[in-house]
């Protein structure tokens, strides 16, 4: 693997770390404090193509690799941990859903939309009763004459209110267990498509997430990722492409705890000095160094696999638990430099570390991405114990 970005993968970087300091860095405050889904923001991301990164040109998007996309995302999650997940949910488990399993016709007509903003997706697996263990899920899909109807209820569903379009996932058949699983592409501009906001959350007030009822939800006979029965690698193929974008999201985190902490720790003084001049200050900075460093190392390499075709499930497991185990110690660390001025939102780094709590936790937990590695490395598969 070459460490040195191309001129090209430097250039995108470089673009994507002036655009998050001149459009996100600067919302990003009032929009958490008004809990804003920036629509606008939203227009400005499809605008950059950063929508649809990896998507194909003949499909409307930037026709990117992967590593790119990771520099992308870590600049955004750099910036706005709710203005990133709009990028990761949109690319990564929508457009690649589409991309892997969708018909020519499907992909034609759904990735441009996408991809220029004009519509938002929203992916529907977890449910209530259903989150580590996502073949459980109860929603049920049943034949009509002229297609399915879904019936069942969505959980902490990602922009579940603003999207036109929405992967549901659902059982046709409860004893086939996960290979009676579907993946329906469902219009959500119908009654039965019933979406609340999600109210009162730690963190990400800037982003829209939903729980969803479905009553009686109509959908058409071709409205379906892949065929029935595939449901469940539909899923699991996405969230290889989500965990990865949500990894490189806590690169950003890192990196941006590192900046904020120097910055303030070389500005701040006290006993006579800047604080960054004592040890035990310099010790929390390196900390974080490698923190970020091997998180994004981590991140690269799962980027390298993907690009290649190679297989990256594991990969992108361990680049998913460190990164994000790692920015929330980086965003804990770095409010400790920043001392009391860390604890309200003058500083980014009391958003990082509300907005970074939930990423061990979605697109599976840290624990799940610690079985996946396990089991790859025994052998034995300790998810139900025997
Ligand atoms: N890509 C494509 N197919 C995959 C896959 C992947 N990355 N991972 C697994 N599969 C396939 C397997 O090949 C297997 O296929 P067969 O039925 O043909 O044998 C099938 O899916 C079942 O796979 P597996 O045995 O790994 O499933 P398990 O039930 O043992 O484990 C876990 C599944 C727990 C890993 C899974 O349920 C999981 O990731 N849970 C967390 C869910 C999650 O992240 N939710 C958060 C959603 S927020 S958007």
């Amino acid at each position: 693997m070459d460490f040195d970005l191309t001129d090209e993968q430097q250039l995108i970087r470089e673009t994507a770390r002036d655009f998050t300091d001149k459009e996100i860095v600067e919302r990003s405050r009032e929009n958490a404090r008004n809990h804003h889904f920036d629509l606008e923001l939203v227009r400005k991301l499809a605008a950059q193509g950063y929508l649809g990164a990896i998507v194909p040109q003949e499909y409307g998007g930037a026709g990117l690799d992967y590593v790119s996309y990771g520099l992308i995302v870590e600049e955004i999650g750099r910036g706005d941990s709710a203005v990133r997940t709009v990028v990761s949910v949109q690319t990564s488990l929508v457009c690649s859903a589409i991309l892997k399993w969708g018909t020519e016709e499907q992909k034609h007509h759904y990735l441009p939309k996408l991809c220029s903003g004009e519509w938002l997706g929203c992916f529907g697996l977890t449910e209530p009763e259903s989150g580590s263990d996502a073949a459980s899920l109860r929603t049920r899909a049943t034949r009509t004459d002229s297609g399915w109807v879904l019936n069942g209820s969505k959980m902490w569903i990602s922009m579940g209110n603003h999207a036109k379009v929405a992967l549901i996932f659902a059982q046709t058949d409860p004893e086939l267990a996960h290979r009676g699983l579907a993946c329906f592409l469902v219009d959500t501009d119908q009654e039965g498509f019933q979406p609340q906001e999600i109210e009162h959350k730690m963190g990400l007030q800037a982003s829209d997430t939903a729980s969803i009822a479905l009553e009686d939800v109509h959908v058409g006979e071709g409205d379906m990722l892949g065929e029935i029965g595939d449901g469940f690698k539909v899923a699991m193929s996405a969230l290889d492409s989500g965990r990865y974008s949500v990894a490189a999201g806590c690169v950003g985190i890192c990196a941006g705890c590192v900046d904020e902490s120097v910055r303030y720790a070389t500005e701040r003084e006290q006993f006579g000095r800047p604080i960054a001049s004592f040890q035990l200050i310099q010790s929390m900075i390196a900390d974080m160094v490698l923190k970020a460093d091997a998180s994004r190392l981590l991140v690269w390499r799962a980027g390298f696999l993907k690009d290649k075709g190679r297989p990256n499930t594991l990969e992108t497991s361990i680049a998913k638990l460190h990164a994000t185990e790692a920015a929330q110690e980086c965003a804990n660390t770095a409010i400790q430099i920043h001392g009391g001025a860390g604890y309200v939102d003058d500083h980014p780094v009391e958003r990082y570390f509300r907005d970074v709590r939930v990423t061990t936790l979605y697109e599976g937990t840290s624990q799940i991405q610690k079985l996946i590695i396990g089991r790859a490395k025994t052998g034995i598969n300790a998810f139900v114990p025997a």
